[in-house]
């Protein structure tokens, strides 16, 4: 990004009460810049859900995008597939966000059929889907909503379809969870953060993003009715994992 003005500063001042992290239009100006700092793999990541979606998703499929911020996962899909492969869905739930996605779509995309709607995904009656997307955004939720949201999921996911399910994690061995946090904190420092800023913003998070193992992952995939899932993308404290629905 080129104007200096959207580069993620939002922690680089002492705060006397770190304000809890919330996605305002503050977190919106700088969100693409924030995400591509914070989220090791967050490129390659979105890179590989056209591959999928090719693989996995028939000709015309609906995809849901959960979470969908300002809709990266959209855009990656509109980059690799032409027009008429599939039609989109976006939820999220901060009107910032969807009107700068559907901003967005309209500008960059303008064939393809990407649509942005604000909702909580815990509520939404979801229509059935091929492919179904939660990049980063499970783990925002109350872990206790998190067992009947991928419940929904499932029921809405066609035979055939896949979930995808990218997510920070932690490791249940402590000293495994030390080194990859560590590392993490490294990575960020490389990217330009000071150590003030990941404080911060780590104190802002806590009780926000709450992460799981990636055991508890797989054993809740598999509660929701997914009778096979894998961890296909791993860096450090950070995994994507896909589920199947059988066809
Ligand atoms: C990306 N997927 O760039 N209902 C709807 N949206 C919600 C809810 C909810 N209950 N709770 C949180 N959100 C994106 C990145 S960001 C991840 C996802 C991050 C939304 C929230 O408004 C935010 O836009 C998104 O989930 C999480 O591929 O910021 O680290």
């Amino acid at each position: 990004m080129s104007d200096a003005s959207y580069r993620d500063a939002i922690f680089s001042t002492p705060l006397d009460r770190v304000a809890r992290f919330s996605f305002d239009e503050n977190v919106v100006a700088c969100f693409p810049d924030m995400i591509r700092r914070s989220v090791p793999g967050y490129g390659q990541i979105l890179g590989m859900f056209g591959l999928i979606a090719q693989r996995h998703l028939r000709h015309g499929g609906h995809v849901y995008d959960l979470g969908c911020s300002l809709g990266a996962a959209g855009l990656a899909l509109a980059g690799a597939l032409p027009a008429d492969a599939f039609r989109y869905t976006g939820v999220d739930l901060s009107p910032a966000m969807v009107e700068r996605a559907r901003q967005t779509f309209a500008a960059e995309c303008p064939d393809h059929a990407l649509q942005v709607d604000e909702a909580d995904i815990r509520t939404l009656d979801y229509a059935p889907s091929g492919m179904i997307i939660l990049n980063f955004t499970l783990q925002f939720l109350p872990p206790e909503d998190r067992d009947a949201l991928l419940a929904k999921l499932y029921a809405a996911l066609e035979p055939g379809g896949v979930l995808i399910l990218s997510e920070k994690t932690v490791d249940i061995d402590e000293r495994d969870n030390a080194w990859r946090v560590e590392r993490y904190h490294d990575f960020k420092r490389a990217n330009g953060y000071s150590d003030l800023e990941i404080s911060q913003k780590r104190n802002a998070l806590e009780n926000v993003l709450v992460p799981d193992t990636l055991e508890t992952h797989h054993a809740r995939l598999k509660r929701a009715g997914f009778t096979r899932s894998l961890t296909w993308f791993q860096y450090l404290n950070f995994a994507s994992l896909i589920a199947f629905k059988e066809a």
